[in-house]
């Protein structure tokens, strides 16, 4: 089972990640946790490359080729292997944040970024995608307030330190790949309290947490 959670920054990917985690290693369920960028030892150089405030006048086709670059390497060496051994395969991250980002956000072709898409993932797509949705102001006060309560304060990534309505962009950007994708996207509402939001999540697994893949 391939399952990817999704959204725009600070909207509680990660934390609802590692509350699954723990939910899946209390009921025995063998499972691997990965994320892009950065799934594999040489996409956390790319990640790097892709995050860092300096590096500014990073093109935006560059970007986007980075992106499919390291999704190309998770796949081939985490993603693809993980599946063929039937575990639980749980992406923070995955594909659709390329169309989200690079095209509704950046204005990249739409059309080009599918069919980039389906090449680097290898036709290899979630089962189920969790689209964590929230306002963008709630998620950039989150995302903001977490690195002021980090030993980061002032280091916004090259993301984060986005305009308002790019982030907007993004979020319709997702909303309507939910919307042309009804079958693999379930949209969940972010500002929900933590451990209610992952107990939806939960129910919204449990139908395939007794399949084997
Ligand atoms: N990107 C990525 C692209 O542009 N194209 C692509 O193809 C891909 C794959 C990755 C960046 O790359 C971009 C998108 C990103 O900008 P990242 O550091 O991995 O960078 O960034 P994010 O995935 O956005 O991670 P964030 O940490 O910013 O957001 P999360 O994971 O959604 O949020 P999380 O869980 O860390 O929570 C943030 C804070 O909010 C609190 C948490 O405790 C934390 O402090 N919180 C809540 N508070 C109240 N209620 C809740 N329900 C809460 N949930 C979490």
């Amino acid at each position: 089972m391939f399952v990817s959670f999704e959204g725009i920054e600070g909207c509680g990917k990660t934390t609802q990640v590692e509350l699954l985690t723990t939910f899946l290693s209390q009921r025995g369920i063998p499972h691997l946790i990965t994320r892009e960028p950065g799934g594999t030892s040489l996409g956390k150089l790319i990640r790097k490359m892709l995050l860092d405030p300096a590096n500014s006048e990073m093109e935006p086709l560059t970007e986007l080729f980075l992106y499919a670059a390291d999704r190309a390497q998770h796949i081939a060496q985490v993603i693809r292997p993980a599946l063929e051994t039937r575990q639980w395969l749980i992406c923070d991250r995955f594909a659709d944040a390329t169309t989200a980002y690079q095209g509704y956000g950046r204005g990249q072709d739409l059309a080009f970024i599918q069919q980039l898409n389906q090449w680097a993932t290898q036709g290899l797509w979630p089962h189920l995608s969790l689209l964590l949705d929230c306002p963008v102001e709630v998620g950039l006060d989150r995302a903001r307030r977490r690195i002021e309560d980090s030993a980061l304060e002032g280091r916004e990534d090259r993301f984060e330190q986005q305009a308002l309505a790019f982030h907007q962009k993004v979020r319709t950007g997702y909303l309507e790949l939910a919307a042309q994708n009804p079958a693999r996207f379930r949209i969940l509402d972010a500002t929900m309290e933590l451990e209610r939001l992952h107990e939806e999540i939960v129910t919204i697994l449990e139908p395939y947490l007794n399949q084997k893949n």
